[in-house]
């Protein structure tokens, strides 16, 4: 049996120069495991809930408590456990927190020691994350998931005043997924060539693109241009993160749509019905505030065969799926372990998503670490996307190098990559 004997929590940096937890967990056997968590900028509501400092220190955002938690509170309860008791695991974090949104330690605290149990679960077995959380599952078959790729940014990551969050190539129709990936690393550079030709030096957002533009059109039709160029119109289409809760206006149930613009919901679905009219629109994640279920299932009776994705939505929290199940309100989850706190939690979203017949994307945050747990989690789970932002940030490549490992080793299973 494989113990937990040690365990630290640290404060570390994320992409953006902001703190977050890593937890360091020692097993009997004498392995290190190391795993860190995430962070969003547009956090939804339903979130659980991340502990900073306060205080001036990084200007309140500091996270020595919530690393503390870990090497006192977490370690003492956690050791002597065997590491392969995950729900087991996971289910005494919860309890030892005693919140419904992890608010007493912080998912920043919780997060970091359930995944690096998972790690340590996978080595003392001898066999990858990947299919470790595959067995957890105990549904559906692994797979190397398509990609979905933000490459120019609106909403709150930019100042263009761009109307909505991301706006994605989704990707798809390649024999493997080195040849995906290198697509997207050509699309994604002549897309810059075409932009800075255009308007000069952009600022960019975690390598997505942020042209002064202030259209969905102008983004979409930049796009396709790229795509045209590169002969890969055939292997994209169009994506949009609206990330509505950030628009909307709760005193007049309004969005705001661009700078000076308000559309009531009806007017901004009319809106996405006209777009998926003009241009290769497949996909739009959280098209409406994160309360509104209906909105949801509107989107989704008016634009049946596009992918209707629920982030905020959801917050990967299986009674708002159940909800939204009931609801018929989207026929996608996008699946953030931050935004529920354990891996066993995350797990179960997915599989209730899963067994009711819905897609399974697994995303990044805004502000990421260079843990590429979530590669694993996609194929582990058979996701059929992830998301993971443009291939020119090393918080991005991590995860996406990490599957050209898994895929080489998913291919000649004999040649194992750990
Ligand atoms: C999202 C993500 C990535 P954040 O909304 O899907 O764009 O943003 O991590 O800031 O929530
Ligand atoms: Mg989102």
């Amino acid at each position: 049996m494989e113990t937990i004997i040690g365990l630290k929590g640290r404060e570390i940096l994320n992409a953006k120069g902001n703190p977050t937890v890593e937890a360091e967990l020692i097993t009997s056997s004498g392995l290190h495991l190391f795993a860190s968590v995430p962070s969003g900028a547009s956090t939804g509501k339903y979130e659980a809930f991340e502990l900073y400092d306060g205080g001036t220190r990084y200007g309140g955002r500091g996270t020595l408590t919530a690393a503390n938690t870990i090497s006192t509170s977490i370690r003492d309860a956690l050791i002597g456990m065997d590491v392969t008791r995950q729900s087991e695991i996971d289910g005494l974090l919860c309890s030892l927190d005693g919140t419904a949104n992890k608010s007493r330690l912080g998912a920043n605290a919780i997060l970091p020691v359930s995944l690096a149990v998972a790690r340590a679960a996978a080595s003392s077995m001898d066999i990858p994350l990947f299919e470790y959380i595959n067995s957890m599952q105990a549904m559906g078959s692994m797979g190397i998931p398509d990609i979905i790729a933000t490459v120019i940014s609106g909403g709150v990551f930019s100042p263009s005043g761009l109307e909505f969050e991301d706006y994605m190539y989704v990707l798809g129709g390649f024999e493997a997924f080195s040849d995906q990936l290198e697509a997207l690393v050509r699309l994604r550079r002549h897309l810059e060539k075409i932009v800075c030709g255009q308007f000069g030096v952009v600022p960019e957002d975690g390598g997505a693109l942020a042209p002064p533009i202030r259209s969905s059109e102008e983004a979409f039709d930049l796009m396709l241009e790229c795509a045209r160029d590169l002969g890969l119109e055939d292997h994209v289409s169009l994506g949009i993160d609206v990330a509505a809760s950030e628009l909307f206006d709760e005193g007049t149930g309004t969005y705001s749509a661009g700078i000076g613009h308000r559309l009531s919901k009806q007017k901004l679905i009319d809106r996405y019905v006209a777009l998926c009219e003009a241009y290769p629109l497949t996909l739009i994640e959280d098209g409406v505030e994160e309360n509104d279920f209906d909105g949801f299932c509107e989107i989704s009776t008016r634009m049946p065969s596009i992918q209707v994705v629920g982030d905020d939505l959801f917050a990967t929290n299986v009674s708002r799926i159940q909800t939204g199940i009931e609801m018929k309100s989207a026929n996608t989850l996008l699946l953030k372990v931050n935004q529920i706190g354990t891996l066993t939690e995350a797990l179960a979203a997915s599989r209730l998503a899963q067994s009711n017949g819905m897609d399974v994307i697994v995303s990044l945050r805004s502000g990421e670490t260079e843990d590429d747990f979530i590669a694993d989690l996609a194929v582990g789970i058979g996701a059929r996307q992830i998301k993971l932002g443009s291939p020119v940030r090393l918080e991005r490549n991590t995860k996406y190098n990490r599957l050209l490992r898994i895929s080489e080793n998913l291919s000649a299973p004999d040649k194992k990559s750990f």
